[in-house]
């Protein structure tokens, strides 16, 4: 798949860990809503590994391509062959920019940035975007970093002008149009989505 920056628009995140009810629905509910790109993120407590892991991937997979919409996978290059994703999302922690595109020349790559420094040590040049954040209080993420605020997307913007970022972090239907006032292509999240009691609502809103 040919990137886009507005897909980016409304990128829907989550594993089965994030869901109260089952993933497959949850992921079928957003489709039908509109969200523009989806990421499998199956980590941290009560994620599934291995055969379950894989399994749910492939499931998810079908979803998106059925509705023609982007499916990256977090972090997990083993899967990101096996589930032939459109594209990989991955952290500073991860493995490095350049070994990802290398292996994935035609895949969609992004890259988290929370620091000046982390954004001046990446190769910027390999990535199709860059994922900022946490832009507001989160508790999704157990390892969160600390949050960087709208005025993290400005400073880039201000350095980059164009290149695509999507935000992350504590984004909600009402503090969403605020952070792309800020300078961001898209809105990504979690739970506004997976926590909704209405999750069309949810979604047509963000
Ligand atoms: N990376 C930075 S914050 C975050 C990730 C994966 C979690 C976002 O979850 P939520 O529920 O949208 O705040
Ligand atoms: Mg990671």
């Amino acid at each position: 798949m040919i990137f886009n920056r507005e897909l980016l628009r409304k990128y829907f995140i989550m594993g089965s860990q994030n869901c109260h009810r089952d993933p497959n629905a949850v992921l079928e509910e957003a489709l039908a809503a509109g969200i523009t790109a989806f990421q499998f993120r199956e980590k941290g407590t009560g994620s599934l590994s291995g055969e379950k892991k894989l399994q749910l991937g492939r499931e998810l997979r079908e979803r998106c391509r059925a509705h023609d919409v982007p499916f990256f996978i977090n972090d997990d290059i083993e899967l990101a062959e096996e589930l032939e994703v459109d594209g990989i999302h991955v952290g500073q922690d991860d493995m490095p920019v350049k070994e990802v595109r290398t292996r994935f020349s035609d895949k969609i790559i992004g890259l988290s940035i929370s620091t000046q420094e982390e954004l001046d040590r990446s190769p910027l040049e390999l990535v199709d975007y860059i994922g900022v954040g946490p832009i507001f209080t989160t508790s999704t993420k157990e390892d969160s970093k600390q949050t960087v605020g709208l005025e993290w997307i400005h400073t880039i913007r201000a350095q980059f002008p164009d290149i695509p970022i999507v935000a992350i972090g504590g984004i909600q239907t009402e503090n969403a149009p605020s952070v792309i006032e800020a300078g961001a292509d898209g809105v990504s999240f979690i739970t506004a989505v997976t926590e909704a009691d209405d999750i069309k609502e949810a979604a047509d809103k963000l």
